[in-house]
């Protein structure tokens, strides 16, 4: 049984809080120690996720790591951590693999030797199924070729057994022994169809029972009525998580909704709908213009599973306000394909992105923003915005990737939460970046990055959000990344 599980598992698991990302991307301290954390979730389960940690700080000597579950029991007793290997062309990167043995909400907790004494952090990691891959063409022909080869082998070795295993050298089989031969053979052809034929039933209720593991999000359904957005959720059939009622805010509120226009991602909307009842959620929409719009919600299940919960909507005329909900924001600017580094704010400042030379698909990088007044000075006194310096969107303009990110990672925050207090008992060595520090009174600085690594290459739009003085800003940053 487990054989067969690993011979159909040729399976896509992916982390599922964001639409076509697969990794995990964190940035933040591990007590003393910045780290850029890369999870690489495994490609079957149970199956290996990769583990790659870079330090900023030079004086790290060892990082061991360690995965569990996010809640429940297996959160409080840790498996023996396994070391990471310190690259010796790098010494301030370390990499490891560690086994993911189910799906579910887990949590991936590093701890980290260093001059400075020890930290530790741990970051959540989400993992699902995500398809059942075919087995492809070439193999299929080979391993059936091989089949009709072992058949036959099977038949004809049976025919021998019957017709001359009991004579003597140089001895011929008679006529009857001939025959007793070919029936022998029949029922071996017999045999190796009803065997070929049973074998293929076990297979398929095999691979449809496993089908059953592979993650749907939650199904949304929106619907409206002038301004007044309803939306629907229910179960899509998926084992885990199981509620549509059973969600913990994360940063301020249940559920982070973005609203896109298609197909020219000219219209975005960060907005938050409130719960009204189990599974239903509604909201009054802000000042929008009219048109098909792409629904993304994320929300996070009191497991620490987060999900990302997609619907179209049709606005037949343009919305005239005001939203249900203060922390509403957005923005409508035609992608223009120029690619510009610097976008100006209303009020005057700019805001100006400094990608790391080309963007690469599937490579890690850091995406920094520096915000200026309108005397070319780093923007002073920046607010939090929803307990975050700032919010970035990611969507790719054929909408097959969406990610909602933190300077942290594209990690939610609730999960993350969860994720350090299963830390505390360990003597609480737990220190996260000051962006994360949602009662921080200090300025936010005008400078904010995100780690992050896109899976494909192609056109993305980048929303930028954060809070001025005034008002919530939403800028806009469209790029090309390439392969
Ligand atoms: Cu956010």
């Amino acid at each position: 049984m487990k054989r067969l599980l690993f011979a159909i598992s040729l399976l896509c698991f992916s982390l599922v809080a964001h639409v076509g990302v697969n990794d995990v991307f964190f940035e933040g301290l591990a007590g003393p120690y910045p780290l850029y954390v890369t999870i690489r979730p495994p490609i079957v389960i149970p199956g290996i996720a990769e583990i790659s940690i870079r330090s900023a700080a030079r004086d790290v000597k060892s990082i061991q790591f360690t995965p569990m579950t996010l809640t429940g029991a297996g959160s409080k007793y840790p498996p023996t951590p396994d070391r990471a290997v310190q690259s010796k062309e790098d010494p301030q990167l370390f990499t490891g693999g560690l086994w993911i043995m189910f799906p579910g909400a887990w949590q991936v907790r590093a701890m980290v030797e260093g001059e400075r004494g020890a930290g530790s952090v741990s970051i959540p990691v989400p993992a699902a199924s995500q398809k059942l891959s075919t087995m492809d063409g070439l193999t299929g022909s080979i391993l059936a070729l091989l089949m009709l080869v072992l058949a036959a082998g099977v038949t004809g070795i049976a025919g021998a057994a019957i017709r001359e295993s009991q004579l003597g050298p140089e001895q011929q089989p008679d006529r009857n022994r001939i025959r007793r031969g070919r029936i022998a053979m029949a029922g071996g052809v017999v045999l190796s169809i009803m065997i070929i034929w049973f074998g293929r039933d076990w297979w398929n209720a095999e691979s449809k029972d496993y089908s059953k593991s592979i993650y749907k999000p939650l199904v949304m359904q929106a619907s409206l009525s002038g301004s007044h957005l309803d939306l629907q959720l229910s179960s899509s059939g998926w084992l885990q998580p199981k509620g549509t009622d059973d969600f913990v805010a994360d940063h301020g509120h249940l559920m982070h909704l973005y609203a896109i226009r298609e197909p020219g991602l000219d219209a975005i909307f960060h907005l938050h709908p409130e719960r009204r009842e189990a599974g239903k959620f509604s909201h009054e929409l802000p000042q929008m213009p009219k048109g098909k719009y792409r629904l993304f919600a994320d929300v996070v299940h009191g497991s620490g599973f987060p999900e990302t919960l997609t619907a179209s909507l049709e606005l037949p005329q343009d919305t005239t306000g005001p939203s249900s909900s203060i922390d509403d924001a957005g923005s409508v600017l035609p992608m223009n394909g120029k690619h510009d580094r610097t976008v100006a704010l209303a009020g005057g400042g700019q805001v100006v992105f400094d990608p790391p030379g080309t963007l690469r698909a599937n490579q890690p990088a850091t995406l920094r923003f520096r915000v200026f007044d309108a005397d070319g000075n780093p923007a002073p006194n920046l607010r939090l915005y929803l307990g975050m310096a700032a919010h970035l969107a990611l969507v790719k303009n054929d909408f097959s990737v969406f990610s909602h990110i933190h300077p942290y990672g594209n990690i939610s925050m609730a999960a993350f939460e969860m994720a350090q207090s299963s830390l505390l008992p360990l003597g609480g060595n737990v220190l996260v970046s000051s962006h994360v520090n949602e009662t921080g009174s200090a300025a936010v600085p005008a400078e904010f990055s995100f780690p992050f690594g896109f899976p494909t290459a192609g056109e993305y739009r980048l929303v930028l959000q954060f809070a001025g003085t005034k008002r919530v800003e939403t800028v806009s940053f469209d790029i090309a990344v390439v392969i």
